[in-house]
């Protein structure tokens, strides 16, 4: 069997977020995948709040011994948060039900020196997974620069190409919260992978699906923590309109995960991406060009088709399998 592929995820939980970190940690579990460390942003909540969840996740799975970097506060983001989606501690609400975490938001390092000092420890190694507005990766590029072409790979859930954004009619959240960090970091190498919510529109998952995974150990705190946070997803999925009416949430971080491990779910596009940092209505979305003219000087490939089936599918059964573990 191969080595571990080795990851840091750079997150704002966020619901969806919390999906994708019990996911690796299932595939760690399997020995499939190497958790660096986790560096959280500002983004779905402040900084000090995603920091606050994280822990208490890692704290619940028994991976308190990850280390978490604290979010770097942009000087230039102006979005509002998404504390109206995932509750104002990030996971609707149930931060209190769940020890506290063990992590200590005041002597933390920052995020961009978590990355910039895995990243030169271990070059052409670590796969940055980030699911958050890009601003950590953004201040690790421009504190040192070239920084990024280090990582063995970034995989990026932001954008919307051919459908509506998500906070504007034209902005999808992670992108929108910081333009000009999401122009930084799609500038920093030539493969830079995309998973907008062109696909991450499609991955709606159910109470169903939820209490699917809660019965196989249903005695556990972390199996009524995944039932009750998808409770609490669900309501204000439909309130906000996120999901065509459908009763679920959209598990948009997930699809990072998906590409690494089951890329078989999702059809990607090489493409020049660029950002737009100044439109006046359109400001977040991004773009790149689909007519049918050359065009050279490729920076990304795009997902444009998922397999959402089979993706959730195998979601599912990896957080059954990570509940068994804890039998
Ligand atoms: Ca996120």
């Amino acid at each position: 069997m191969s080595n571990p592929l080795k990851i840091i995820l750079d997150t704002d939980p966020g619901g969806d977020d919390i999906f994708a970190l019990l996911w690796i940690i299932s595939l760690v579990k399997q020995g499939l995948i190497e958790l660096v460390a986790i560096t959280t942003a500002e983004g779905n909540v402040n900084a000090n709040t995603t920091f606050t969840c994280a822990s208490q996740v890692l704290g619940l799975t028994e991976f308190a011994h990850i280390e978490i970097g604290k979010g770097v506060t942009s000087t230039t983001a102006n979005s509002e948060d998404a504390a109206y989606i995932h509750g104002v501690d990030g996971m609707g609400g149930l931060a209190a039900t769940l020890p506290p975490g063990k992590h200590e938001y005041a002597t933390a390092p920052t995020s961009d020196d978590v990355i910039i000092d895995k990243l030169k420890a271990y070059p052409g190694e670590i796969t940055l997974v980030a699911i958050a507005p890009l601003t950590n990766l953004a201040a690790a590029e421009t504190k040192s620069p070239g920084i990024l072409k280090q990582a063995k790979e970034i995989v990026v859930m932001g954008g919307a190409f051919q459908v509506p954004g998500n906070v504007t009619s034209q902005a999808e959240f992670n992108i929108g919260f910081d333009v000009d960090a999401a122009q930084i970091v799609f500038h920093s190498r030539n493969d830079i992978v995309i998973l907008p919510l062109d696909i991450t529109s499609q991955l709606i998952f159910s109470p169903e699906m939820a209490q699917e995974i809660y019965q196989v150990n249903a005695h556990h705190q972390l199996a009524k923590f995944i039932l009750e946070l998808n409770n609490f997803l669900v309501e204000t999925s439909l309130i906000y309109r996120q999901t065509e009416g459908k009763k679920g949430f959209l598990v948009h971080d997930a699809a990072t995960i998906a590409y690494l491990c089951y890329p078989k779910t999702l059809l990607l596009q090489r493409a020049k991406v660029e950002v737009e940092t100044q439109g006046k209505f359109t400001k977040g979305k991004t773009i790149f060009d689909q007519r049918h003219n050359a065009k050279i000087n490729p920076n990304a490939w795009v997902a444009l088709q998922v397999d959402a089936a089979n993706l959730l599918a195998v979601l599912i059964e990896d957080l059954k399998a990570l509940l068994l573990h804890y039998n």
